[in-house]
């Protein structure tokens, strides 16, 4: 039921380089129509390292893994684009629904398919609040059983960044900085909060993937942390002074579940004057190129 596209079906079996990428992130994560473009510029990075890009999305009850331009189109544009978790993806195939794709979907699909390398902006975590709330992202669980390396720039800031560092410790994540030793925060170059393992290489992050595969047990993931550049990331004050605005914002509209991410990114993106935008795209082209280099090395292993 798997839908791959030729293109990456063919580079799977040369075994040649892949990078899997994320649609909610296009659909839900930024605003349009500058998610088309983002969307088409992601896959365009991918390229210009030798790899073959596969974002991956559900299209009417249809797991797709490699879109072509129509269907990008379609999850940038379409109203009523869902937003899947992995949980979310047997009800969207039942129902002939079309979604995008969280990271934890995402992973779950790439690993399906047989694509090891994944990069996105940053990963869903635990929320502020969580004692009340209980909000901690599905795709901390997910990526405790699933085998796939995630290119990422930490966790989105608006989370509670130690608690979200805990339980990936608790889950048994892998989590490495690359070519720091600084947590990054997404956003910002520096979360505040420090990693035990730094990677310096895409052929050093591929001996670790090497390394998972040989040790055997639960098939969990690598995080490989990999920080927004630090003339491009946001002021920090700015990003202090915004983000509770934002987390006010979201307690007095009385926003929660799937909806509370999408909420608070909007509300940055509104009240930093597209500064907010300018450091998550940079963000996530750093981890789009470097995931690539990743694939590269891990298809010569
Ligand atoms: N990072 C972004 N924009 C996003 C997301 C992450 O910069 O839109 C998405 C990812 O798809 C992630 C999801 O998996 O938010 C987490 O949502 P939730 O907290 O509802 O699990
Ligand atoms: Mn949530």
């Amino acid at each position: 039921m798997l839908v791959v596209s030729e293109e990456v079906r063919e580079a799977l079996a040369a075994r040649r380089p892949v990078v899997a990428l994320e649609s909610t992130i296009i659909a839900h994560g930024l605003p349009r129509p500058r998610n088309l473009q983002v969307a088409l510029e992601l896959e365009d990075a991918v390229r210009e390292e030798g790899a073959v890009p596969a974002t991956i999305a559900v299209l009417d009850g249809r797991p797709h893994v490699g879109l072509d331009k129509r269907q990008l189109e379609r999850v940038a544009n379409e109203d009523g684009i869902r937003k899947l978790g992995h949980r979310d993806l047997p009800l969207a195939v039942a129902a002939g629904a079309s979604g995008a794709t969280t990271v934890s979907a995402t992973a779950r699909l790439a690993a399906l398919a047989g694509v090891r390398v994944f990069a996105t902006g940053g990963l869903g975590g635990v929320h502020r609040q969580w004692t009340v709330t209980q909000d901690e992202s599905a795709d901390l669980g997910l990526l405790a059983r699933t085998r796939i390396t995630v290119v990422c720039a930490g966790v989105k800031s608006i989370l509670d960044v130690p608690a979200t560092l805990q339980r990936l410790e608790t889950l048994g994540v892998a989590v490495a900085g690359y070519r720091t030793d600084r947590f990054p925060g997404f956003y910002l170059s520096d979360s505040g909060h420090p990693v035990d393992w730094t990677l310096r290489t895409p052929e050093e992050v591929a001996e670790v993937m090497r390394a998972q595969n040989a040790l055997r047990g639960p098939e969990s993931a690598l995080i490989v942390a990999n920080p927004v550049p630090l003339a491009e990331q946001l002021d920090p004050g700015l990003h202090a002074r915004v983000l509770a605005d934002a987390l006010d914002a979201c307690a007095a509209e009385g926003v929660t579940g799937q909806a509370v991410t999408p909420f608070l990114l909007d509300h940055l993106v509104r009240h930093t004057d597209g500064a907010s935008l300018r450091a998550n795209l940079a963000a996530v082209r750093g981890n789009v190129r470097l995931a690539a280099r990743v694939a590269t090395a891990w298809a010569r292993v």
